[in-house]
């Protein structure tokens, strides 16, 4: 389709506001939501990870590229995460310490609301202690933890540490996830879930409350 071509082009170049009017222009033709991110938001960032990858994009490239398709998911959002549904349980959600990519975890947030979760976000560079102090004060069915670098997915093992020191690691089920971590890596850590995108999220994470 031309729009999610032309989307995927000018996110890619970053071009927040050209973006979002696409964004408008394609919900008024009357296109899933859920189009606009599969189809080209998301495999736009992939290619932005590729070209930073070669050596063909720098940090700056990434950081409009981010901005551009995240002005997009706030118009997105209220569409996805449907209200009116009974919530099925709490999470708390953060990116660990070290790391600022919140795109991945945004995007997961919207998937649980639109599930019938009900998402605290305690946003980005999450310390531990800031998970145990959000655990104690919220008490969550579930703790969310993203990690998008290789270098700040050891903070998982760090995170649960805290958890287990501070009493807590019978009373809440911890979820990983993010591009570089896998089903073997959360084991190795000692988590209780994995999932690779969003919507597995949701499946794993009703999953591990039934
Ligand atoms: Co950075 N970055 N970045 N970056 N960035 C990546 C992650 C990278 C893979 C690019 C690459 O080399 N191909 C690479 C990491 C390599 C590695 O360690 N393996 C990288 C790097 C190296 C860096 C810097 C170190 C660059 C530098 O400064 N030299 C730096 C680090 C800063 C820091 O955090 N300390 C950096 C900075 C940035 C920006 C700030 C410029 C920007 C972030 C903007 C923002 O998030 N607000 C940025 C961006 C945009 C990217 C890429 C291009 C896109 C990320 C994204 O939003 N993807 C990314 C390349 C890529 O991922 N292909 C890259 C779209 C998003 C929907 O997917 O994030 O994978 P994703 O989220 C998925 C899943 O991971 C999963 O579901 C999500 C939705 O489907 N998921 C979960 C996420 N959390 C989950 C939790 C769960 C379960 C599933 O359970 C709780």
């Amino acid at each position: 389709d031309e729009i999610l071509k032309e989307m995927y082009d000018q996110t890619l170049v970053g071009n927040g506001p050209r973006v979002l009017e696409l964004t408008h222009q394609a919900l008024e033709q009357g296109m899933e939501p859920q189009s606009l991110l599969f189809d080209s938001l998301i495999p736009a960032l992939e290619e932005v990870g590729a070209r930073f990858e070669r050596g063909d994009f720098f940090v700056p490239e990434m950081l409009i590229a981010g901005r551009a398709m995240a002005g997009s998911m706030e118009v997105l959002r209220p569409l996805l995460a449907d209200t009116g549904v009974e919530t099925i349980g709490k999470f708390v959600m953060g990116t660990v310490k070290g790391d600022v990519h919140d795109i991945g975890k945004n995007l997961v947030n919207i998937m649980l609301e639109g599930a019938g979760f009900e998402v605290i976000d305690l946003g980005v560079q999450v310390a531990p202690e800031k998970f145990v102090a959000a655990i104690e004060e919220h008490q969550p069915d579930i703790v969310g933890m993203s990690a998008f670098l290789t270098t700040t997915m050891p903070m998982f093992k760090a995170n649960l540490n805290a958890l287990t020191k501070a009493g807590l690691r019978e009373q809440v089920i911890v979820m990983v996830g993010g591009a570089p971590v896998t089903q073997e890596y959360a084991d190795a850590v000692g988590a209780d879930g994995y999932a690779a995108d969003a919507s597995a999220t949701v499946k794993r994470a009703k999953a591990l409350l039934a």
